[in-house]
Parts: C-alpha cells; structure tokens; sequence
C-alpha cells in the first residue's frame, strides 16, 4: 500500500486555528504519533504528511498544516505553505474548539472551491454537552453540512469522524478516471513505444508507462512494449496493425514517421494530461503557442525539482523549438513547485511538466490559476506534438478535448 504514488491518493488537509488540536486529532485519529502536539501555538511550522490505507476508500495522505492565524513575518510564509495545501486538497478537515470568523471565513473558502469539507469539533471532553451542542449549532448556522464533535483524548467522536470522512469524499476518489481503458476494446493489441536511452531510469519503466500497461490489463487489452528504434521491425511482424500506439513524447517524430497514417498514435504524456488535468485547456494552450511573438514571456513550470531529464526537454529542447516558431527570442523563466510566480498575468505563455507527482485536483488548481490569469497553459508532451506538427494527430483519439480546440482556434483567428 505505501507504494501507492503520492499523486494518486486522496488528499485531506487538516485545516485551523493554531492550538485547536489539528495534530493530536490526526495522531489520535491514525493511532500514531504522525506530528508534534504542544500547548504552544504555532507548534507545526511546515505541512506534515502521512500516507494510510482508509477501507473502503483506499490510499489516503492526510496533510497537518500550520494555524492559519499565524502572523509574523515568518506566521506569513507559514500560512502561505498552508494555503498550497489548500489548492491541493481532495478533502478537508476544518479542526474548531471555537466558532469565530477564522472558522467562517475558512468555511466559506473550502466552499467556493467546491472541496468537501468536515468540521471536527475539537476538545469536546472540555466543554459541557450542552456547549458542544451549542457549538454544532453555530456551525450548521454558517452552512456547515459535515459537523463532528471529537476529543483526541477520550477518543470520542473518531469513528463518526471516519464515517463522515468516507461517506462525503469525493466521487472522483471512488472511480479513478480511465488512463487508456476507455479507448480500447478486449483483445486490442496496443504497442507501447519505450525509448531505453541514457535519459531512462535504470532497471525500470516509469510511472505512465507502467500505469498505462495495468490499465490495458485491467481492460482485458493486450500491450506490446517496444523500443523505438526497434518499432518498423516488430510493426512488420504483426499480421494485424495495432489498435493503438503510444509512444514517449520524445520519439514522437520518428515513431509518426513509422506508423501507418491509419494507426492511431499519441502519447503517454497526452494520455496523463487528460489522466490528471483538463486535456482540452492544455490542448488549446498547445495551439497558442503559434501566437507567441520575438520578447514574449514563457513561463516553464516544473511541479518538484527532480525531472530526469528536465534540463534537457524544458530548458532546452522546447525553449528552441519555439523561439523557432515564434522567430526570435523569448524570455523564459523556469519556476519549480507549486506556487505562482507574482506575475503570473505578464506571461504569454506556460509550459508545464508532466506533474506526475501530483494528484488531479492539484494539477486543476494550477490550470484554474493560470485561466484566471489569462495566461495559456499546455504541458511538454503537447507543446512537442505541437512543435513537430503531429498535435491533430496525437489528438485524433479523442475527439471531444479537439472539438474544443477547435473552437477556440476559430474564436482567436476570428478575434485577430
Ligand atoms: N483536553 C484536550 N486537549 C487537547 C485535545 N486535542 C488537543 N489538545 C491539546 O491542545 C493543545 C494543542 O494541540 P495541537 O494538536 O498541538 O494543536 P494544533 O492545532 O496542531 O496547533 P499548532 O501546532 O499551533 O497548529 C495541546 O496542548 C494538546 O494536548 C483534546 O481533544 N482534548
Ligand atoms: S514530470 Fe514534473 S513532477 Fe514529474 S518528475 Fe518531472 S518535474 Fe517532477
Ligand atoms: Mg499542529
């Protein structure tokens, strides 16, 4: 179970006020001692995870955070390291021993971004029944539909808070959308096309390549794994063409140069866009890159700092690709993590990785923030179909997320 990726858990946050019991509640709560406890507040400083199995959910990682009422120089950038935990929770805990405008506010917030959110009434062995009764009531008041009074120390209230943890999570988690499975039939043949070059890692595929094999099993379909320097000959032992190829953004010029036009191609990194994130929003962000003029700013956004091979793709092969189409110069700057740079807005552009490192939620907060700025954003694997003019093609197979492209293609030229 621990070997679940980080990216495909649940995410729940526990969010508060500092010193309302959000660290004893989650230690109480996985019965161990995840993170510290103490009667001085701002006791957690940077958000503490741990990864569990919650039956009949599956993998979770619950998230502590810092008290978002710390002030400070230093309370400031611990509440904006909160607040990142804010954008990627699938789920959360708003921890209370008090019904104030922290709690409204927060509340309001979860809300507005349409995460689930359970409040636990924290230290309920402090205060008399008819308190915590008042207290539930002053939550409910505030729209509140989730509310369990729980003490970390007598255990009370725990289980409830795990039912209502199972019963309000989101559907998403209780269906994984499909990575490949709902673009085949059983008994399709898919060739998987796996460069093994200096740039792989040792001894083992990756993540997608992996994901994408299981999912082809799950679905009764059968996957052929090939090197690219390796695919005319094993194409011409096949007595039927593929159903499908899926190749490594990588290798994707020559591997279109080697399937047949009539076999439809794309990528892993396509495949994980529509896995992870919005692949009409990354698509259309693709297309735009053909409206990027000599000066324009281009944001390369990685989600962690260890890429393989980032260097290489992100900082090198991409910029030149399209200052090659933009016909002079760019400015790019490369921003690793979650957070925005304070610009945002003046970019015209934004490249980012794969984020095979975050969940789904995570990777739509980070397109949401880039909508709201009005700044396009596509991932690696389109914005290299795009470059090498192979994007209609990679994006045959799914003709939704290109209808939209389309639209918005007709919507720019027609605004020019
Ligand atoms: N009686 C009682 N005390 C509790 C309970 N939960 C937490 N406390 C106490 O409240 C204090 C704060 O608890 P923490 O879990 O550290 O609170 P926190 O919200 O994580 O605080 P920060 O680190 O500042 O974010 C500690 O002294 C705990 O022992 C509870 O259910 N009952
Ligand atoms: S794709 Fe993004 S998240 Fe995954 S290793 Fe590379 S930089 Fe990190
Ligand atoms: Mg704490």
């Amino acid at each position: 179970m621990q070997s679940t990726p980080k990216g495909l858990r649940l995410h729940i946050g526990m969010f508060g006020r500092r010193n309302v019991g959000k660290s004893a509640l989650l230690n109480a709560f996985t019965r161990q001692a995840v993170s510290i406890v103490s009667e001085t507040a701002g006791t957690t400083t940077d958000p503490v995870e741990k990864a569990m199995e919650l039956r009949p959910l599956g993998p979770v990682l619950f998230v502590d955070t810092a008290g978002v009422d710390d002030t400070g120089a230093l309370g400031t950038l611990r509440v904006q390291k909160t607040m990142q935990v804010v954008d990627r929770a699938d789920f959360a805990i708003l921890a209370t021993d008090d019904w104030q405008d922290y709690e409204r506010r927060l509340l309001k917030l979860f809300q507005e971004k349409n995460v689930p959110v359970l409040v636990a009434l924290t230290k309920s062995d402090l205060r008399a029944p008819a308190a915590n009764a008042a207290l539930e009531a002053a939550a409910r008041a505030s729209g509140a539909a989730n509310v369990v009074p729980c003490s970390a120390v007598t255990g009370a209230g725990l289980d409830a808070l795990r039912q209502a943890l199972i019963t309000s999570a989101p559907d998403a988690f209780l269906e994984v959308p499909a990575l490949i499975g709902d673009l085949v039939h059983a008994g399709d043949l898919v060739v998987l096309v796996v460069p093994v070059d200096t740039e792989a890692p040792k001894g083992r595929l990756i993540l997608p390549q992996v994901q994408t094999l299981r999912d082809l099993l799950d679905n009764d379909a059968y996957g052929m794994v090939v090197k690219d320097n390796e695919l005319g000959a094993a194409l011409a032992r096949l007595r039927q063409p593929p159903a499908l190829v899926v190749t490594d953004s990588q290798a994707f010029r020559h591997v279109s140069s080697v399937v047949p036009p009539d076999v439809p191609l794309t990528s892993f990194s396509i495949l994980y866009a529509r896995f992870k994130g919005d692949l009409a929003t990354l698509a259309r962000g693709a297309r735009a890159i053909d409206t990027l003029r000599p000066g324009d700013r281009v944001l390369i956004a990685e989600a962690c700092t260890h890429h393989p091979s980032g260097d290489d793709i992100g900082r090198v092969k991409i910029p030149r690709w399209l200052e090659k189409i933009a016909g002079g110069k760019l400015q790019f700057t490369v921003a690793s993590g979650a957070g925005d740079p304070p610009d945002l807005a003046s970019y015209r552009l934004i490249v980012h990785c794969g984020a095979c490192v975050w969940n789904r939620r995570q990777m739509l907060a980070r397109l949401d923030r880039a909508r709201a700025a009005g700044v396009p954003i596509t991932n690696y694997g389109l914005a290299i179909a795009h470059c090498l003019g192979i994007l209609d093609r990679a994006l045959a197979i799914f003709p939704a997320a290109d209808k939209q492209v389309d639209d918005a293609t007709v919507t720019r030229t027609a605004d020019v």
